[in-house]
């Protein structure tokens, strides 16, 4: 009786599909069947155990042997690794406006640091192909999902046609295994995007299913000239004693946080390397995919400058020491490499304990470049050393400045409802007397992260206007319509934490933070809210249909912090 032992557990993950979109399970195929009972069976098998703290900190009574009231899950358990395909690295899928590529979401063997774990990856490629298109070109994917769990692919950033937009409940049911789905994506806006599943992101993210859309401006000088272009992903894989952390399968874990990994990845290599030519002035493209990790990113000293983000150029382009990265953003940086020898990627923040109250500095190495003694073939330092003034953003924007000054359309507050903690972290709370950070730069509680899960955690989006909350809000606009909405995170929560807010299919400007006004402006689709700060965004709405908005922490999204938005199409049609 396969249907009845195992329906309950399609049913149950599928429960975290009805909490992101209030759809109701449906019937899968007999592999979706086997897979669950496989993954199933697997999941008794696995164990819960703390993971070891990176910082040191007094134990409270009851954390180390808490059990998360969820079970515990890992893909692909029963599969021998040695079964799988060998993950290899990216590949570039050059594509033409019309063209068609295959995606195929699937089990895969990834070696890192000389160890075999089963991860997941797009047609065996970690990141996922690398999609290179011209601005305005349409393309086809046949996606086939082939993991044991349903999954979508949400292309962040793009303004592509509703249907299209990867979200299950939403836009499309989700894709169970074995099956598929053909998507249609547009791309309006030139610079850099990535894809994604729109399902259980705390899991299938962070084993590897991710990749890039790199969109090719018509304009050649668009861009300053260089001598070359990298496209680097940032990520963090979470392993304790040599082994992946499971997950939890009714719901997330670590949903307080984050799943903060302790293994850095650039494109997927946990020791990313890159050599250039003395003087090369390079452009790269960084994408963070973290499920929490915030970056402050540095590259060794060189010296480096600020051209682009999310979803175009800034108005003009600035030095920079250092680039905060948080999940889901993108930045278009410019470094030029003067002097011979290896230069560390850093992530250098100000990280904290929050158990021992201290401060104190941490560096870790996600990659090195090495800047050879002979000259690059040719030099481009003048230009690298003339900042731009991009007057095509800055006509773009000047579009928008009539509504800068106007009231907020919208509001939100961002905070957190408390369900059931041990009794030990709730009186540990009660007493505390925490400094919380405006960003949490690393996992500074692990233990209430530990006992923290989709369960007793909720995170929440709150609109004061109507005392609604995450997806009861409805919010109508209409094509056309340029809306303010003012969002501010409560740093009276239980645990405030900053939060990385991202609105699906459409642009957006940081217009204020606390009532200064943003200088050098930028259109974004994820905004930075820190703790204690109220920022406030000017959208517009060019994309009708219907659209999320909602934290890209991905235990936060799974714990709740979500909601819709709908625009209705202008009545003239355009
Ligand atoms: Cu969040």
């Amino acid at each position: 009786m396969i249907g009845s032992r195992v329906r309950p557990a399609v049913t149950r993950f599928l429960g975290c599909t009805v909490l992101l979109t209030g759809l109701g399970p449906s019937d899968g195929d007999a592999s979706w069947h086997q897979a669950r009972q496989d993954t199933t069976r697997a999941g008794a098998a696995l164990t819960w155990r703390m993971p070891v703290p990176k910082i040191s900190m007094p134990m409270l009574p009851g954390v180390m042997e808490y059990q998360p009231p969820i079970t515990p899950f890992l893909p692909g358990l029963h599969v021998d690794p040695a079964t799988l395909p060998l993950a290899r690295p990216r590949e570039v899928a050059r594509l033409a406006d019309g063209d068609t590529l295959q995606m195929r979401a699937m089990l895969v063997r990834r070696v890192i640091n000389g160890k075999s774990f089963v991860m997941y990856g797009f047609n065996g490629q970690y990141p996922g192909p690398l999609i290179h298109v011209d601005q305005r070109a349409t393309v086809v994917i046949e996606f086939t999902n082939d993991i044991d769990l349903p999954t979508t692919i949400h292309w962040h950033g793009v303004r592509l046609d509703n249907r299209f937009d990867g979200v299950p409940g939403v836009t499309q049911d989700p894709v169970l295994p074995g099956e598929s789905f053909v998507y249609e994506v547009r791309f309006p806006d030139p610079g850099i995007y990535w894809y994604h599943p729109h399902v259980r992101e705390d899991i299938q993210q962070e084993l590897g299913l991710y990749g890039n859309m790199l969109v090719e401006p018509p304009d050649p000088d668009y861009y300053n000239p260089v001598n070359r272009e990298e496209v680097l992903i940032l990520d963090d894989l979470f392993l304790d004693r040599g082994e992946l952390v499971p997950f939890g399968e009714e719901a997330s874990n670590f949903t307080l946080m984050g799943r903060f990994g302790n293994v850095f990845l650039i494109n997927g290599e946990p020791d990313y390397r890159l050599s250039v030519k003395l003087g090369e002035v390079v452009r790269f493209m960084f994408t963070n995919v973290s499920n929490t990790r915030t970056y402050n990113l540095v590259l060794g000293g060189a010296q480096m400058k600020v051209v682009g983000a999310d979803i175009s150029k800034f108005e003009r382009e600035e030095w920079v020491e250092s680039v905060v990265i948080a999940p889901a953003q993108r930045y278009i940086i410019e470094a030029r490499f003067g002097d011979p020898g290896e230069l560390a990627i850093t992530n250098n923040v100000q990280a904290i304990n929050h158990v021992l109250g201290e401060f104190y500095p941490s560096v870790d190495t996600l990659g090195t470049i090495i800047v050879d003694a002979d000259p690059a073939s040719a030099n481009y330092a003048t230009h690298f050393l003339t900042l731009r003034e991009h007057e095509d953003v800055i006509e773009d924007i000047d579009r928008m400045r009539p509504y800068f000054d106007r009231p907020p359309d919208r509001e939100l507050v961002l905070t957190l409802r408390v369900k059931e903690l041990p009794e030990a972290v709730v009186q540990y709370m009660a007493i505390d007397t925490t400094y919380y950070p405006p960003v949490d730069w690393n996992d500074a509680m692990p233990m209430m992260n530990w006992v923290s899960n989709g369960i007793n955690l909720e995170w929440v989006l709150r609109e004061p206007s109507t005392q609604r909350e995450n997806m009861d809000i409805e919010w109508a606009f209409q094509q056309g319509d340029v809306v303010k909405i003012r969002l501010f995170n409560d740093p009276k929560s239980f645990h405030p934490m900053a939060h990385p807010v991202h609105l699906h299919g459409q642009r957006l400007l940081v217009l204020e933070r606390n009532g200064v006004r943003t200088r050098n402006l930028v259109w974004k689709d994820t905004v930075m809210i820190p703790v204690g700060t109220t920022v406030d965004l000017l959208v517009e709405l060019t994309n009708p249909g219907d659209w999320m908005l909602h934290c890209h922490i991905a235990e936060h999204l799974q714990a709740g912090m979500m909601m819709k938005f709908s625009v209705s199409p202008s009545r003239a049609g355009n």
